[in-house]
């Protein structure tokens, strides 16, 4: 097995980027973005994540080149702040504002594809309103996500679907409920997005989880057991980190976690707590 830095080298380490910081939301960094993506590619980041409600609000021109004199790239881009300070949803009872989270993941696609970068959704699929409402709300978000994807693949861009924890979405809260609905609905280009923080919670068996997606497996954020950086938690990142390697997962790890105690700290922590358990 080929290592860089201690970490296998069909993995990239992704380091989330927003415009501010909130000790509530993981996302590891904020601020200068220059000054920022130099820090994680000192410390051995390969790319960024990136964490805005709107793409039009990203200072994407600066990013680009930050990342390219670094030699990184842009991993993705996540939209579920349009839905935490938006309130747009793939199933919204309104007609009107389930068009407008569409047309906004459309645009995280155009920002995407000179980077082709992948597309996540997550929370922005929205909440059942009521156990009667499941089969409606299954229905309109596959036919949303069929949209969104099939206009990302046309992009070169591909989309990855989060599971959740109960506590933040009602539904496709675990790995196997979301490899169904990719799978019973027929997604294209679409695959799954594992985040071992909602695992701990969901996951009875995390690397039954890993294995059990196969080829769907797209993306992964490492968050610990306290949404804090990796290792500073109780999160057997050993056993997560064996389960990519059985699973022959080629991708992103993502440091989606708390800027806890700082920033900077959670920055050099994650990257060694994920080398350890390589
Ligand atoms: C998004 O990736 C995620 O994991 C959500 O829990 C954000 O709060
Ligand atoms: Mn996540």
């Amino acid at each position: 097995m080929s290592k860089k830095n201690g970490v296998p080298d069909q993995f990239k380490l992704a380091a989330t980027l927003s415009a501010e910081l909130n000790p509530a939301s993981p996302v590891i960094m904020a601020g200068d973005p220059a000054e920022r993506i130099a820090l994680a590619s000192r410390l051995g980041y390969d790319s960024i994540e990136l964490h805005w409600a709107d793409p039009a609000r990203i200072p994407l021109d600066q990013i680009a080149v930050s990342c390219r004199e670094h030699q990184m790239d842009i991993s993705a881009f996540a939209t579920g702040r349009a839905y935490v300070q938006e309130g747009l949803s793939l199933t919204h009872e309104d007609e009107s504002n389930r068009a407008a989270a569409v047309a906004r993941l459309k645009s995280f696609v155009d920002a995407a594809s000179p980077y082709q970068a992948t597309v996540i959704i997550g929370c922005i699929r929205g909440n059942l309103t009521s156990e009667e409402s499941r089969a409606r709300c299954l229905d309109l978000l596959a036919n949303s996500t069929r949209t969104v994807a099939e206009y990302a693949a046309a992009k070169g861009v591909g989309i990855v679907f989060e599971a959740i924890n109960r506590y933040e979405n009602n539904y496709l809260n675990n790995a196997q409920e979301t490899a169904s609905f990719i799978k019973d609905f027929q997604l294209p280009n679409t695959k799954i997005l594992l985040d071992t923080f909602h695992m701990n919670i969901e996951d009875g068996d995390m690397e039954k989880a890993i294995l059990d997606c196969g080829d769907l497996l797209g993306y992964i954020h490492i968050a610990d057991s306290n949404r804090r950086y990796a290792g500073a938690g109780h999160i057997n990142i050993k056993e997560i980190a064996a389960a990519l390697i059985k699973a022959d997962y080629r991708g992103v790890l993502s440091a989606e976690c708390l800027p806890l105690p700082d920033s900077d700290t959670a920055l050099a922590g994650w990257i060694t707590g994920v080398k350890q358990a390589f």
